[in-house]
């Protein structure tokens, strides 16, 4: 952090940054602020988990087939309940809930929010990091209530993303197409400080971050990547650190901050089409949008850009290769057949 970003509220950082766009109505920055709001509410609850009634499941189920935990529902309320009437927001989608969401009619704004409110909400319950990501685009229907289709739009047409990750501290990132900052809440003034200014992702890592208990269900390609990343070549750091967390968020956040690639690749425990675990409208996108503007690169593993992938449903799930541009260019070679 530099003396002259010292201090710097996140508020203020959203607003200096709408002010260099004078056609700017501040809607972006209603919502942003809005966000934030909810994400320290979320924040507070995950501290207070170990003693609160909110670690644990619900006792539902969810659209994918999850077990819904107590802070799953508590943060993706917390985020509904703020967007509903704040009229900046005119559809959302959650990773709780199969449908679009509406906002509360005569409240529609001018964009979409898809959000997973809770990333890794399986580590909740033995105290490790887990997150909120965002997704914002421009509601292309004019804002028409629950026009799942205003949802449905390419990584490359957000106009925001970020999140949020509980970890040691919480810290939001976010990106509005002009680099990406990072903040660091302080829980004594609930206020976030710009900590991380223009953060960029170094070109190449020294971790790789993957499940390696799915190596009997990957594809070959897969496999002959993950053995080259553990050979040894002194010149490019080979061989890599494991590093896997199992919160996407987490795994991210840390190969953004010291370089590294993180693969969730198409497998047969995932048979969907097109396969993969992860979901691309609230977890894929916003995070392939951060990580080119710091520089890195997000792909499938069957060659496409995950940003220029067009939506079919709400809760489609992609592989997903992404991290520090040099890995995730080599970690290609290997799927498109060049290596
Ligand atoms: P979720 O917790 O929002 O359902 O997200 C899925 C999580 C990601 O955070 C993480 O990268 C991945 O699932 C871990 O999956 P696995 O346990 O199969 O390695
Ligand atoms: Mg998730």
């Amino acid at each position: 952090m530099t003396n002259d970003s010292y201090g710097i509220t996140v508020s203020r950082n959203i607003i200096d940054r709408q002010r260099s766009h004078p056609e700017a109505t501040g809607d972006l920055s209603g919502l942003l602020s809005e966000l934030i709001v909810a994400a320290k509410t979320i924040s507070a609850e995950v501290n207070m988990a170990g003693l609160g009634d909110f670690m644990g499941m619900v006792g539902t189920t969810n659209i994918q087939g999850e077990k819904v935990q107590k802070l799953d529902d508590f943060a993706n309320s917390a985020i509904k309940r703020r967007m509903a009437r704040c009229g900046f927001v005119s559809v959302m989608a959650s990773e709780e809930e199969a449908d679009a969401i509406p906002v509360v009619e005569g409240y529609e704004g001018k964009y979409t929010l898809a959000f997973d409110p809770m990333d890794g909400s399986s580590n909740i319950d033995v105290n490790v990091s887990v997150g909120t990501i965002f997704s914002i685009h421009r509601a292309i229907n004019g804002g028409s209530p629950n026009a799942e289709n205003d949802l449905l739009q390419p990584g490359r047409k957000q106009v925001a993303a970020g999140y949020i990750i509980y970890g040691s501290s919480t810290m939001l990132v976010y990106t509005t197409g002009e680099g990406v900052h990072g903040f660091t809440l302080d829980p004594t003034v609930g206020e976030f400080y710009l900590s991380h200014p223009d953060i960029k992702m170094p070109a190449r890592g020294k971790y790789f971050s993957v499940n390696e208990g799915n190596t009997i269900y990957w594809k070959d390609e897969m496999s002959r990547y993950v053995e080259f990343v553990k050979q040894a070549d002194k010149g490019s750091g080979r061989p890599y650190s494991a590093r896997y967390i199992g919160s996407l968020v987490a795994d991210f956040h840390r190969n953004l901050i010291t370089g590294g690639v993180f693969l969730y690749p198409s497998d047969t425990k995932n048979p969907n089409k097109p396969a993969g675990k992860l979901r691309l409208l609230y977890e894929a996108a916003p995070l392939a949008f951060i990580a080119e503007q710091a520089g890195g690169r997000a792909i499938t593993d069957d060659g496409r850009e995950i940003m220029d992938i067009e939506p079919d449903c709400l809760h489609q799930r992609v592989p997903l290769i992404i991290g520090s541009r040099d890995d995730v260019d080599i970690a290609e070679g290997f799927f498109t057949g060049k290596r």
